[in-house]
């Protein structure tokens, strides 16, 4: 069985054996209470719910040694905790009151005046219950790592119960007696939750940033054209683009239509191609309405006084490693931009590849709403294909679409006229916030660049489809044959190249992106280490505890930053314990893959990986590009729910924060 389905599998399993002891412990006390013989019936029925329920914790505790397998993070909370508070008692209820239920099936009674009856019948199988439900808050609340202040709350309010139950079951005496016994473990939480603190959850030296010493991220900017004080006599080329942002109508061919943020008036933006060694400068205007904006209400604070109102905008370019003060994220790396407000980005484009932008301010309202665009880098020398377009892959409202070389998007299928014989790439990018399976068929095709990064030895693939990762880019490489090729994104048909006729959608296997083309030469040693583990837990964020999206417990911004100092190379181990898919993206660098679940990967450096419920993904990361960077999930509505934080050089701090409505996710 996978880890994903155990987990799933665990979750079902907590909340049965909650119930079933529950259950029983309802019917023992009912059965006790009852004459002989309708006692006789209820505590047959009570001794049948307690085997099942003794069947059933015997079934968590196998499900949580399968999941050990997968790690450590997994199972941390349940080992120590979950698992304990309910298998103990329930070996004491299987030992105590399992022999007198079944006697009380006999004779109608177990023995005893009624309430010593219920104190020793029933108070096991009530604080097995007590201890049932504990193991569920501890998933909830705890996570991983298991904090001594977390274990401590549960174990204070359990204890409460039981104690309140045993003071409640006894001869009648006055309830002040509950009370106190409640009051006094009520008050032993109190005390454990202020000297609790939390187990150290990593190797690395965390703290949040660097404390405003060191390098200000705002002097790592890209390059000055010459003309602007940059290297005197170097023959650059400056290629210059404004981009505004400005509210626009999105109108799909099937009737639908949007109220968008756009920049430049189309959605997509303008594609944004450049050659390799080129100067890129980009004038960002925000021409947004000063409130609101189309009906939709800013969600960030401004702050009085200031011209920060409205729908403030960044761009931040994804994929592409551009020096720390370009990569554009409010709070982190500069203010947001207000309406009315500009912002210079400069960066040379050395990397050649498939890269796009978007803002970053309110990103999970910002980008599914219009506000990105498509970058391209040509290599100085051209790639063999004559044939190149770019695909951007957006959902409008529920209706995904496809834009060609950024036209305006079509919710039908799009049609695309090729010389047959002609080399054609196709950069596929991912714009929206869930994965997406590809499948091309018609000719067999490579996956010749993942991220923007070439492949290398890429295999010829035939009928086989892709996972592409939020955020994700493929470019598909094929020769146009005689006859019609078809682009599949989920199960939709989205392009059709030479038509009319369509081939049947590529129906193959998913191929594991992990292990395809030749292996790199990957590094043996690291330099520092650390683990992610991404779960859905009750966690403090915007100033209250919620649901949240956490890393290692905690959500944003209460998640310890990262430091690591240039020139190292970092392991990352990225667990998924939850049972949402997470696209991680790292700012700023594109990591290495070293391992999926265990499985040596080929190395393929990524930037959005998609780290599935119970997969372990291995990332290398060589800090090579000093700054504050972004670090976070790319299911933008997950980063808005808490997982985001910094990855922080030592030696650079940042003068920008969540104050004057900054507000990244
Ligand atoms: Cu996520």
């Amino acid at each position: 069985m996978t880890t994903a389905r155990l987990i799933a599998l665990d979750q079902i399993l907590f909340v049965l054996v909650a119930a079933a002891w529950a259950a029983t412990a309802g019917i023992a006390l009912t059965g006790l209470r009852q004459p002989a013989a309708a006692g006789r019936r209820t505590l047959l029925i009570a001794a049948a719910s307690c085997a099942a329920a003794i069947v059933m914790t015997a079934l968590r505790v196998a499900v949580t040694a399968g999941l050990a397998g997968a790690g450590w993070w997994f199972v941390a909370e349940k080992v120590t905790l979950a698992l304990p508070l309910v298998v103990v008692p329930a070996l004491v209820s299987a030992a105590v009151s399992l022999p007198r239920l079944l006697r009380g099936t006999a004779t109608g009674s177990t023995g005893g005046s009624t309430a010593g009856s219920a104190r020793v019948v029933a108070f096991p199988l009530l604080v097995t219950a007590y201890g049932a439900v504990a193991g569920i808050a501890c998933g909830v609340v705890i996570s991983y790592p298991v904090t001594t202040g977390g274990a401590a709350a549960v174990l204070a309010l359990f204890a409460a119960a039981s104690a309140v139950t045993w003071r409640l079951l006894g001869p009648a005496r006055s309830p002040r007696h509950a009370w106190q016994a409640a009051g006094t473990c009520v008050l032993a939480l109190a005390l454990a939750l202020t000297i609790g603190g939390g187990w150290p959850s990593g190797h690395l030296h965390t703290g949040h940033d660097t404390g405003g010493r060191g390098v200000s991220v705002d002097l790592l900017r890209g390059p000055a054209p010459a003309s602007a004080g940059g290297p005197a006599g170097a023959r650059e080329r400056i290629r210059r683009f404004t981009l505004t942002a400005q509210p626009a109508t999105v109108r799909l061919p099937s009737g639908g239509g949007a109220e968008a943020w756009s920049f430049n008036g189309q959605v997509p933006g303008p594609v944004l191609r450049v050659r390799q060694g080129d100067l890129v400068e980009v004038v960002l205007r925000n021409r947004l309405p000063v409130q609101g904006g189309s009906g939709q209400e800013n969600t960030g604070q401004p702050n009085p006084g200031q011209p920060n109102t409205g729908q403030g905008v960044t761009i931040h370019w994804h994929g592409y490693d551009v020096p720390a003060a370009e990569d554009g994220v409010p709070g982190v790396t500069q203010d947001a931009v207000w309406p009315g407000q500009t912002h210079v980005y400069r960066f040379r484009a050395e990397d050649a590849g498939t890269y796009w932008y978007h803002s970053h301010q309110n990103s999970s309202v910002a980008v599914p709403r219009g506000l990105f665009g498509l970058l391209v880098v040509d290599p100085a020398t051209p790639v063999p294909e004559s044939e190149d377009h770019v695909l951007a892959l957006h959902t409008f409202g529920s209706r995904p679409t496809l834009s060609v070389d950024g036209a305006a998007p079509s919710d039908l299928l799009t049609r695309l006229a090729l010389p047959p014989g002609a080399r054609t790439r196709l950069r596929v990018v991912n714009t929206d916030t869930q994965p997406v399976v590809l499948g091309l068929s018609g000719a067999p095709y490579r996956i010749a660049a993942v991220d923007g990064g070439d492949v290398p030895g890429a295999t010829d693939l035939d009928g086989a489809r892709l996972h592409l990762a939020a955020g994700g880019r493929y470019d598909l490489t094929f020769t146009v044959p005689s006859g019609p090729v078809l682009l599949t994104a989920g199960d939709r048909p989205t392009l059709l190249v030479n038509g009319p006729a369509t081939p049947p959608p590529a129906a193959g296997p998913v191929v594991d992106i992990t292990r395809y083309g030749t292996p790199a030469v990957l590094p043996a040693r690291f330099d520092r280490e650390t683990t992610w583990v991404l779960d859905k837990t009750l966690a403090v964020s915007g100033g209250l505890p919620r649901l949240a999206q956490t890393v290692n417990g905690k959500a944003w911004p209460n998640i310890p930053t990262p430091v690591v100092r240039q020139g190292e190379t970092v392991r990352i181990r990225v667990v998924n314990r939850g049972t949402d898919t997470h696209p991680m993206h790292p700012h700023g660098h594109h990591v290495r893959i070293l391992s999926r679940n265990g499985v040596p990967a080929t190395g393929l450096p990524m930037d959005t990986f998609d780290v599935a419920p119970g997969e372990v993904w291995e990332v290398a990361l060589v800090a090579d590009n000093p700054g504050v960077w972004m670090s976070h999930c790319h299911d933008l509505a997950h980063a808005a729910q808490g997982m985001e934080f910094h990855l922080a050089y030592e030696g650079v701090s940042t003068p920008y924060d969540m104050a004057n409505g900054n507000h990244p996710a």
